[in-house]
């Protein structure tokens, strides 16, 4: 499958606007496997499909992650954290996509996870630096992003904390375990 092929798959399941964000990830993630030593095509594959299941009913997401005995400690947090464990299983299911490289590179992409590998990371730093994000502190990653690729990931999940604890939400564990580990990797 190539970029092309790939891209006219994932377009039916998003909005215009994710479309967009879509290619703004993957052509970061390339750019940053390039960089960084990762594979190239496993990094645009995971990008173009890392958002697949974004716009999934709730219900559906629920019952996937009960029969696919995923954490049911997701359905207790936020269900913005359900689209990337459940993008992995549809992409495998409905795309036919098995690469297992790929699929966790989907499936960690919003938390993260200890001991994140390589394609994990670029798919995750991608994800928050793609040209269409805006928010405060995006440059400042952007930035780091160009140095030190752990520090980059580092930044991004510590500033999504800091935004999550300003909006009284909840923390979801594994998300403060990837930002615990990169921590002490790094020092
Ligand atoms: O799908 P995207 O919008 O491109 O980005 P994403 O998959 O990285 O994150 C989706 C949302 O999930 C984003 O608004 C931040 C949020 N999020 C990430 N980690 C946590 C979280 N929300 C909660 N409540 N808890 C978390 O640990
Ligand atoms: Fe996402
Ligand atoms: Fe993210
Ligand atoms: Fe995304």
């Amino acid at each position: 499958m190539n970029r092309e092929e790939a891209l006219k798959i994932v377009k039916p399941h998003l909005t215009d606007h994710r479309y967009e964000h879509t290619i703004g990830v993957t052509d970061t993630a390339v750019k940053l496997a390039e960089k960084y030593g990762a594979d190239t095509y496993k990094a645009e594959i995971a990008g173009v499909f890392h958002d697949y299941a974004k716009f999934r009913q709730k219900e559906e997401m629920k019952t996937i992650i009960v029969e696919r005995g995923m954490p049911e400690s997701l359905l207790t947090h936020s269900s913005e954290l359900w689209h990337a464990p459940v993008g992995a299983h549809l992409v495998e299911k409905e795309v036919g996509i098995e690469d297992l490289e790929i699929l966790e590179a989907i499936r960690n992409h919003t938390t993260g996870k200890p001991g994140m590998p390589l394609l994990d990371k670029v798919i995750f730093l991608a994800d928050y630096i793609e040209p269409g994000r805006q928010f405060p502190g995006v440059e400042e990653v952007r930035e780091l992003a160009n140095e030190n690729l752990d520090r980059a990931v580092l930044k991004a999940i510590q500033n999504t904390i800091i935004f999550l604890m300003k909006q009284k939400q909840l923390i979801y564990p594994q998300t403060v375990d990837t930002y615990n580990d990169l921590l002490a990797s790094i020092k």
